[in-house]
């Protein structure tokens, strides 16, 4: 294909192109996708997510600056559910327009939370993997906290910026609710207003508070905090459990950071302060997101989750094939209908109209039995 050559040559018009089809469940979709599957896998994918209006773009800016700033390529994924009329494009021409267009390292994509077929964190898992294969270094997703699809969403990362700001003692429960346990480090935005280290204090605590349950991603207890300057907490050097310890080398060439010999096996999240609309704490937050990098490689992590990641895949695909394959001529000759009347009008039970679309729809002979 014309378009997937002209893409491995790094022409960025082919990459918003490719990008499109795949958004938009083009027939290609599958073809581009496995085409360009033995070139991802090498991106550091990087979430930033929090409320509405706390800082969120102004820091992917920021952190697309910096970046460059140490000669890595970016590509941003801005998950944009505040222009449901445009698409979703406003961001990205606002980068852009700043200075996207006369850097070739970094490349930005906005996409509406709605139209997507599969869902907007399969859309943006597709769009994550093209950027990824196009051989940006650092691939950041901005999206909206703290729903079901963000989460969903933070899970196609392999680090996640939980961004809040002072003073927002009902976002710090929000927080407490459900982000806390995503987040692999927190950002308290807006530092220039009141209150922003009685926000990192509350943070911190919550944060030893939790010590010991686990985080959803990091799968093990929080601890070893790469502290305020830069050192590594010692409770950081205590026994590990079910993870290979430090000294592992990085499975994918090119990307990480320098090895650390001290880097810890277990990870508790740090907080950090930054006035993104300054500039100022964002060297820090890249910092701090780097050393997570290397806590992935040294600890195992990385390799677990791609694995993981890949049986979702794998998973989701049979799923939809055979959804497809059972209910899609089932609806097409009125079958589906036809039963789920019957079942509405309690004429039927659910279980025995299931039954009889896998009995009649099923493709083979080997029908499944009852159950
Ligand atoms: N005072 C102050 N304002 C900031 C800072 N960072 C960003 N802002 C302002 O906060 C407002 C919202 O910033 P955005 O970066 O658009 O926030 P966001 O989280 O991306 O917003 P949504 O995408 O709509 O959820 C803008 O007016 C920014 O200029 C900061 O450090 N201090
Ligand atoms: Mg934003």
């Amino acid at each position: 294909m014309e378009l997937l050559e002209r893409f491995r040559n790094g022409d960025q018009r082919a990459l918003a192109r490719a990008i499109t089809l795949v958004e938009n469940d083009h027939p290609d979709r599958p073809l581009i996708l496995a085409d360009l599957h033995p070139l991802t896998g090498r991106a550091h994918v990087v979430g930033i997510t929090g409320a509405p209006g706390v800082g969120k773009s102004t820091l992917v800016d920021q952190l697309a600056t910096e970046a460059r700033r140490r000669g890595k390529t970016v590509g941003v994924v801005a998950v944009d559910p505040s222009s449901p009329f445009s698409g979703g494009a406003v961001l990205g021409d606002r980068i852009r327009m700043e200075r996207g267009a006369s850097d070739r390292g970094v490349f930005i994509r906005s996409l509406s939370a709605r139209g997507h077929a599969g869902g907007i964190s399969a859309a943006t898992g597709d769009v994550v993997s093209v950027l990824d294969a196009f051989g940006f270094d650092l691939v950041l997703v901005e999206t909206v906290g703290a729903g079901q699809s963000e989460v969903e969403v933070m899970r196609l990362v392999h680090t996640t910026v939980v961004v809040t700001i002072p003073g927002l003692g009902d976002d710090v429960q929000a927080i407490k609710a459900g982000i806390l346990e995503i987040g692999d480090l927190f950002v308290v935005n807006k530092a220039d207003r009141d209150g922003a280290d009685r926000t990192v204090m509350e943070l911190e605590m919550m944060l030893d508070l939790g010590e010991g349950h686990g985080g959803a991603r990091t799968g093990g207890t929080r601890a070893g905090v790469p502290g305020a300057a830069g050192r590594w907490d010692p409770r950081g050097h205590h026994g590990v459990s079910g993870v290979p310890a430090a000294g592992g080398a990085p499975e994918q060439p090119g990307t990480a950071p320098e090895q650390s010999e001290t880097a810890p096996a277990h990870w508790r999240p740090p907080v950090l302060k930054s006035v993104a609309r300054e500039g100022q704490g964002v060297a820090e937050v890249m910092d701090a997101v780097a050393s997570h990098l290397t806590y992935l490689h040294n600890s195992g992590r990385w390799q677990v989750r791609q694995r993981q990641e890949a049986e979702n895949k794998l998973r989701r695909l049979v799923a939809d094939r055979l959804l497809a394959t059972v209910l899609g001529p089932a609806e097409e000759n009125g079958d589906l209908a036809r039963l789920a009347a019957a079942v509405a009008d309690r004429e039927q039970d659910p279980f025995t109209a299931a039954r009889h679309l896998l009995r009649r729809y099923w493709p083979g002979d080997d029908k499944p039995g009852p159950k």
